[in-house]
């Protein structure tokens, strides 16, 4: 874990963190319970205007296999795989959350918030690192989970021998990165199919955007 001034160690009774080499993460299975989280769940699901992008690989145009919602201040736009996305204005329960979330992360307040919705355990997303220059270096990613539990994948870019890490995220999980975790890692959200595939979920990456960069 790199010790940064500001940052509490992940060692209290709240948080889980598992340790590998240039990993700094910390999981809060129980961020929020039950009832709360699917209170979230609802009101995120009916209110924000979730919209499919469309993105370019290899030269061809794809649809993303989630639908997406970007809220945060003026200003805090963001190239996220190829998509120019303009923040829409922050709603009073994002801005609840975000204000719960930063009471336990500290350091300085989230500007921006990428809205994930997976309808069901065909949506997905695939390898990658919140490493764009718009977050700087050694950026904060909060990232709170609600309705269903998905597994979600870590692997070091260049030492493989590391193996691959699973957490399952549940509702009202908060899973916070750090540190050099995404100058040096990667994650995933992999398809889960099957009968009784996972149904709907909604994750809120709560990021600092570089304003003016
Ligand atoms: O849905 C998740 O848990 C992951 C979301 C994510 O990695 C992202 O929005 O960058
Ligand atoms: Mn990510």
């Amino acid at each position: 874990m790199s010790a940064r001034e500001g940052a509490a160690p992940f060692d209290s009774g709240r948080w889980e963190a598992p340790r590998a080499a240039d990993l700094d993460i910390g999981l809060d299975p129980a961020f929020v319970g039950e009832r709360e989280a699917a209170r979230w769940l609802e009101e995120l699901r009916s209110s924000l205007p979730w919209r499919q992008e469309s993105i370019r690989i290899f030269g061809k145009t794809m649809p993303v296999p989630r639908l997406q919602s970007w809220h945060g201040d003026p200003g805090a736009g963001y190239r996220y795989s190829g998509l120019d996305l303009e923040p829409l204005p922050w709603t009073p329960l994002l801005t609840e959350i975000r204000g719960r979330i930063e009471a336990v992360v500290g350091g300085p307040p989230f500007n921006a918030v990428l809205a994930n919705l997976y309808r069901d355990g065909r949506d997905s997303m695939g390898w990658h690192a919140d490493d764009e220059p718009e977050l700087g270096p050694e950026p904060v990613i909060a990232s709170l989970s609600l309705g269903a539990s998905r597994t979600f994948h870590l692997r070091h870019r260049t030492r493989r021998e590391l193996g691959r890490l699973d957490l399952q995220l549940g509702t009202g999980s908060l899973l916070v990165m750090r540190g050099r975790t995404q100058e040096c890692w990667q994650h995933a959200l992999p398809k889960r199919t099957g009968r009784s595939g996972p149904g709907l979920r909604i994750n809120l990456t709560f990021r600092r955007i570089i304003l003016g960069g």
